[in-house]
């Protein structure tokens, strides 16, 4: 809870899709993974743009792990998001963070692998500079067509020999195109990540500030006014269709849904906090036959002024589940779950309605 953070106050949870890119062969480091299924897990806010997929980036000095998924396959990612995944029910073995495998970005660099929805049977890892450690899970899916820092760190390693061979990689593993996959009306027939790179003269990873400006221009208009030109919902609003792909996706098993702090949160206990799935107990304030007879009631009242009106319609309307417990502090125990105690501000919301079955108010304090 907020109180018990030292930073990172009001910080709330971002969702990611993390997509599962199959290794194809296991080397090196990997190698002792056979006979297991490995993925590369990449996290996006775009899954609607994986029709557009040409590679996938490591940053090559990042620290990566392994470990082994619920559905005993092996994901590799940055030990910060696996700490995440083991609170999310994704891992084998949960609460504990085990790590089977322990390597750096460039050891996994030039690795074959099978994506989703792209029509490049083989993609490769390769390297990209400003590849964060501390979000998603450090391996980025590179869709050049509607991502300029993706467009920019693939014509770096197609322009420069020297920094394919830092990290061995060959002309091949770089020799992809960016797909069309999204129509924006303003770029008309050119495809907006490359077109808006060009005008702005960016010829490199290294032109952040421009790079930043790209990016505002591009995502914007792709995801606004973006029509996807590709796939089963051609034709269809980006905006209409994400979710759409998003769960496709999960169903046919080749991506999964992963939360992290939006930013850093320190608890006071100086550990850095992850999102958990937990049990919870909440109000049903959404109840439907409720709800009508709270509107029913409201419509009856007289509230003085149409704004006092419209921010109890607002509220109504806005309320449905409302965590009321946790397991620690003073409180009411749950009645019917004794590990719980009731949150104070639940507790003075709920304890009025015993007043109309329990006459004495004293009750409260020993339900
Ligand atoms: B997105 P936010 Cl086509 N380091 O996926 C650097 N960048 C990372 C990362 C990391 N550790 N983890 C994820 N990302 C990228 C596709 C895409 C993305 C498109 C267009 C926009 C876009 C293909 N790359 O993101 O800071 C991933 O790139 C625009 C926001 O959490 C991920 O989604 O907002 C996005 O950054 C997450 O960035």
């Amino acid at each position: 809870m907020d109180h018990d953070r030292s930073s990172g106050e009001g910080v709330g949870p971002q969702e990611y899709t993390l997509i599962k890119m199959r290794v194809q062969e296991l080397h090196g480091k990997l190698a002792s993974l056979a006979p297991k299924v490995v993925f590369l897990i990449a996290a996006t806010l775009r899954p609607e743009t994986m029709y557009g997929q040409t590679n996938c980036w490591l940053g090559p000095d990042l620290n990566y792990i392994a470990v082994e998924a619920k559905n005993g396959n092996v994901y590799v990612c940055t030990k910060r998001a696996a700490r995440n995944m083991v609170y999310q029910g994704m891992l084998r073995v949960e609460n504990k963070l085990l790590p089977i495998v322990e390597m750096k970005g460039y050891e996994l660099m030039g690795t074959k692998l099978t994506a989703p929805l792209t029509s490049y049977k083989t993609i490769y890892t390769l390297p990209m500079m400003t590849v964060k450690e501390d979000k998603g899970t450090g391996v980025v899916t590179s869709v050049p067509s509607d991502a300029p820092d993706d467009f920019a760190a693939l014509i770096d390693l197609k322009n420069k020999p020297a920094l394919r061979e830092k990290y061995g990689i060959t002309e091949e593993m770089v020799n992809v195109e960016p797909v069309p996959i999204i129509d924006v009306p303003e770029f008309g027939t050119l495809i907006s990540a490359p077109s808006v790179c060009q005008m702005m003269g960016i010829k490199s990873q290294n032109d952040k500030e421009k790079l930043v400006e790209a990016k505002e221009k591009v995502y914007l208009r792709g995801f606004y006014e973006g029509t996807l030109i590709i796939g089963e919902f051609k034709g269809k609003k980006v905006q209409e269709v994400k979710k759409a792909i998003q769960e496709k996706l999960v169903k046919a098993g080749e991506a999964e849904l992963y939360q992290e702090p939006e930013k850093q949160i320190i608890s006071r206990s100086g550990d850095e906090c992850v999102v958990a799935l937990c049990d919870q107990w909440y109000l049903d304030y959404g109840e439907s036959e409720w709800r009508k007879q709270v509107e029913q009631s409201l419509s009856d009242l007289d509230t003085y002024h149409g704004e006092v009106r419209r921010n109890f319609e607002a509220t109504i309307d806005w309320l449905k589940g409302h965590t009321c417990a946790r397991t620690y502090g003073l409180g009411t125990r749950l009645p019917w779950d004794e590990k719980w105690v009731i949150e104070s501000l639940s507790d003075s919301t709920i304890y009025m309605a015993y007043y109309t079955c329990e006459s004495h108010p004293t009750q409260r304090f020993v339900w």
